[in-house]
């Protein structure tokens, strides 16, 4: 997925809390060139994170002091009302060329299915094969103790990405977990996606990588070459799902921040980015607590802030 081909001098490629200077080099704990940490060493309950964690994770928690909403649940009806008139958008989907190769489908995913997505998510997470926390040990920690915690789960589908080694395989190495196989109905979405995108050969995506974002949740810039060499050289696209809270997604054509686009990413977009734009730079640089529909969050009790991922691509 991240790490092989890509140039990045590191044997841990998954690069959530990892930014990389101009030379290349990964800055692990470090400051990212807009001034943002790009992470800490303390999970948001205060907890020092271990690595390579498979304690359960539940997306969907019920409610507790730290992580229950200050107000009510339900969302006002004026506010269903607006969401219920997005999720009629979806039928007319807008879709945006942001550059050969790589569309925006924006609000294409309508709520209800959002909603199903997490749900099965939270079931496939709880599981064998589920979330866990990928970590580079303390080992890799740089001097001030920071760099070896990663404020992201993953969950993969169908294959297993291993951050470690840049590969795919068939169980986690960490525990010998099989990953779970990628929901039907994912798929479905996917290729009606697909469809808007017509100018981009198709994909039958047998990898999907979930990914879950809290408030602290970074991706560095990378590109996606770890795929099978006929998969890349055919430029076979990338299909990537948000749930829950936006998040400022970038992109471009090397791995300098200060020359990458920004893209605010919002639940139920679909970004599929293949042809001349699959080996394109992308990451995620910030996330934007509570701004989950009101709706998704009063019907799954999706774990807030947070920001679901899922990118299926062909092996
Ligand atoms: O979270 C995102 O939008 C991007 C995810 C991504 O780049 C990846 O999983 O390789």
């Amino acid at each position: 997925m991240y790490g092989r081909g890509r140039g990045f001098n590191h044997p841990h490629p998954h690069p959530p809390m990892v930014a990389a200077n101009g030379d290349g080099d990964i800055l692990r704990g470090a400051t990212h060139q807009d001034g943002t940490k790009t992470h800490s060493s303390l999970d948001d309950d205060n907890n020092n994170i271990k690595p390579h964690s498979h304690d359960p994770f539940d997306i969907c928690p019920p409610p507790t002091r730290q992580n229950a909403p200050a107000v009510v649940l339900k969302p006002p009806l004026l506010v269903t009302n607006r969401e219920r008139r997005k999720q009629g958008a979806a039928t007319h989907p807008q879709v945006v060329t942001l550059r050969p190769g790589m569309i925006h489908l924006k609000k294409y995913i309508s709520v209800s299915d959002q909603v199903s997505i997490v749900k099965k998510c939270r079931e496939l997470g709880k599981g064998p094969g589920g979330f866990y926390q990928p970590g580079y040990g303390d080992a890799d920690a740089d001097a001030d103790g920071e760099g070896a915690k990663l404020h992201l789960k993953m969950m993969c589908l169908g294959k297993n990405w291993d951050p470690l080694s840049s590969r795919y395989t068939d169980r986690r190495p960490s525990d010998g977990a099989k990953p779970p196989e990628i929901p039907p109905e994912f798929l479905g979405i996917v290729s009606e996606a697909m469809a808007l995108a017509n100018k981009l050969p198709p994909i039958t995506p047998d990898i999907c990588i979930v990914n879950f974002y809290s408030r602290n949740g970074r991706l560095g810039l990378h590109q996606d070459k770890d795929e099978s060499e006929e998969s890349l050289r055919q430029g076979l696209p990338v299909v990537s799902f948000s749930v829950g809270d936006s998040a400022d997604f970038l992109y471009g054509d090397t791995r300098d921040v200060d020359k990458a686009k920004k893209l605010v990413l919002e639940s139920g977009d679909v970004l599929i980015f293949g042809g001349n734009s699959r080996n394109a730079f992308h990451g995620v640089s910030a996330i934007h607590p509570m701004t989950a529909p009101a709706t998704l969050l009063q019907q799954t009790n999706l774990l807030r802030p947070g920001r679901l991922n899922l990118t299926f691509r062909q092996y």
